[in-house]
C-alpha cells in the first residue's frame, strides 16, 4: 500500500487531519486499533472552543453539530454558595458549543466513509520504519494479516497511551500529575441548569455540564486511588447536591447513570513534536487536565495546523512550515497548558491550608474583575488561530 500521509489513530486529531488533507486533495490512511464501534460511543470531551466550531464548519462537518449542538454564551462559578456568571459573549464576542466528543468522531468517520477515505478499524501491532528517511513506512496485523504502508508523512494521533510518542528521540518532557481525579457520570436526566457550573465545595470540586436537553455530564473531584465501586448511585447524588447548592435553592434533577469513569489528572507536553517525516498531534504529544476543557480543542488547533503545512508541501513543496510545526504548536499547546493548570488549580480542594487560600483569593478575583473574567473568558472560548486551516 501506499499513500502520501499515513495517520495512526481515529481520534479527533487523527480524523480532522484526515478529512482536512481530503479537502486539499491530499490522501490518507487512518489506522485505528479499536472498533468503528468504540471510537465512536466513547464518552470524553464536551465543549467545542469558538475556532474548532468554525473548523468544522468550514470543512462541511458542521450539520448535526449546527443540529444537537448546544450554543453557550456563559457559564458559571459557584464556590462560597454563590454563583458569579462569566458572560463569554459580553467580555469577548466569543462562545462555545456543547457538543460530544463521540458525536465529532460519528461525523468526521461518516463524512470520511462518504469521501471513500481509507480508514482501517481494529488494526494491530502498528510499527514505524524509516522515520527519518523521505519513504517512512508503516506496518500492522489486520486479521492476521501482516500488511506495510509505503508514506509520504506519518501522523501520530495516537493519544496519549500510543506507540508514535516512542519513535522520536531525545524526547524532552514536562509532566505535573495532581492529587486528585475526576469521577465523571453520564445520566439520563435533564440539565438542571442551562450553561456549565464550575463549582469549588469544601468537600472539593464538581462540574455540571450536559449532553443533550435529556442528558446530564457531571464530574467530582475524588481521590486519584478512588475505587469506583465505593460510590453507589445514591451516594454520588448526595455529594453532587452538596458541591452544587448555593443560596438560591439550586435543584439537581436525578435519573438514571448510563456511564461513570474515573479519569487521572495530569499536565504533560513532549517536544519536539516532530522527527524526520513522523508528526505527532494531540494527546500523543500533550495532556491537559479536562478543567479548561481544552483537550480536544488542542488536538484539532495541531492538526489545522499539519494540514496547512502538509498542503504547503504538497502544493509547492514548501518545508517551512513544516519545520516550523513544532514551535507553531507549541506556542498554542502551553497556552492552553498554563490556562488548564489555572484552572484546575483555581477551582480544586487541595490538603494545604495555604494553597486553599490562594484559590479562594483567585476566585475572588475572577468574579469581581472585569480584566480577570475577560482572561478567564477569552482562554476558555479559545484564543483565534494564527493562520487559515487551508493552504489554498
Ligand atoms: P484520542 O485518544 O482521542 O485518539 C487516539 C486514537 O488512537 C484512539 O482512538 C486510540 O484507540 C488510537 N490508538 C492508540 N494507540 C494506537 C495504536 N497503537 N494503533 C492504532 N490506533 C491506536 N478533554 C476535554 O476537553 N474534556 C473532557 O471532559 C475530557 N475527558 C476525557 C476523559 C478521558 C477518559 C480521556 C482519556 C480523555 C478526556 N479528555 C477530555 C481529553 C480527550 O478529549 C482528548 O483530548 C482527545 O481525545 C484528544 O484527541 P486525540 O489526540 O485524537 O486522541
Ligand atoms: C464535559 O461536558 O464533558 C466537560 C465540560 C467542561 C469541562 C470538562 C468536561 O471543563
Amino acid at each position: 500500500m501506499r499513500t502520501q500521509v499515513g495517520i495512526i489513530g481515529a481520534g479527533p486529531a487523527g480524523l480532522v487531519l484526515s478529512h482536512l488533507l481530503h479537502q486539499q486533495g491530499i490522501e490518507s490512511v487512518v489506522l485505528e486499533r479499536r472498533r468503528r464501534e468504540h471510537v465512536e460511543h466513547r464518552v470524553r470531551a464536551g465543549v467545542l472552543e469558538h475556532g474548532t466550531v468554525a473548523t468544522l464548519r468550514e470543512a462541511g462537518v458542521g450539520k448535526r453539530m449546527n443540529e444537537a449542538g448546544l450554543p453557550h454564551e456563559g457559564t458559571e462559578l459557584r464556590f462560597g454558595l454563590r454563583s458569579h456568571r462569566i458572560d463569554f459573549t459580553e467580555l469577548t464576542g466569543r462562545s462555545i458549543v456543547v457538543y460530544g466528543q463521540q458525536e465529532v468522531v460519528k461525523d468526521l468517520i461518516a463524512a470520511r466513509v462518504e469521501a471513500g477515505g481509507d480508514l482501517r478499524f481494529e488494526v494491530e501491532d502498528v510499527t514505524l520504519i524509516g522515520m527519518d528517511s523521505v519513504r517512512p513506512t508503516i506496518t500492522f496485523s489486520q486479521n492476521g494479516v501482516r500488511q506495510k504502508v509505503r508514506c509520504g508523512f506519518v501522523i501520530g494521533a495516537d493519544g496519549f497511551h500510543g506507540v508514535s510518542r516512542g519513535y522520536v528521540p531525545d524526547l524532552v518532557t514536562y509532566e505535573r500529575t495532581y492529587p486528585f481525579a475526576w469521577l465523571g457520570i453520564l445520566a439520563e436526566a435533564a440539565p438542571s441548569s442551562h450553561e456549565l457550573i464550575y463549582a469549588r465545595h469544601t468537600n472539593g470540586f464538581a462540574l455540571h455540564s450536559m449532553r443533550s436537553p435529556s442528558l446530564t455530564r457531571m464530574y467530582l473531584q475524588v481521590s486519584p486511588e478512588e475505587d469506583l465501586a465505593a460510590w453507589p448511585d445514591e451516594r454520588l447524588w448526595e455529594e453532587l447536591r452538596i458541591r452544587l447548592a448555593d443560596d438560591a435553592g439550586f435543584e439537581l434533577t436525578e435519573g438514571p447513570l448510563l456511564d461513570r469513569s474515573i479519569t487521572p489528572m495530569r499536565s504533560f507536553v513532549a517536544t519536539p513534536m516532530q522527527h524526520g517525516r513522523l508528526f505527532l498531534a494531540g494527546d500523543a504529544a500533550h495532556i491537559v487536565p479536562p478543567t479548561g476543557a481544552k483537550g480536544m480543542n488542542l488536538a484539532i488547533a495541531d492538526v489545522r495546523v499539519l494540514s496547512h503545512a502538509l498542503g504547503g508541501f504538497y502544493a509547492d513543496g514548501r518545508t517551512d512550515l513544516l519545520d516550523a510545526y513544532t514551535a507553531t504548536a507549541l506556542k498554542r499547546v502551553w497556552r492552553a497548558t498554563h490556562f488548564s493548570w489555572w484552572m484546575t488549580s483555581m477551582l480544586h480542594v487541595v490538603d494545604d491550608p495555604f494553597g486553599n487560600q490562594l484559590a479562594l483569593a483567585q476566585l475572588d478575583y475572577v468574579a469581581s474583575s472585569r480584566a480577570m473574567a475577560t482572561s478567564l473568558a477569552e482562554n476558555y472560548t479559545g484564543l483565534p488561530f494564527e493562520q487559515g486551516w487551508s493552504y489554498r
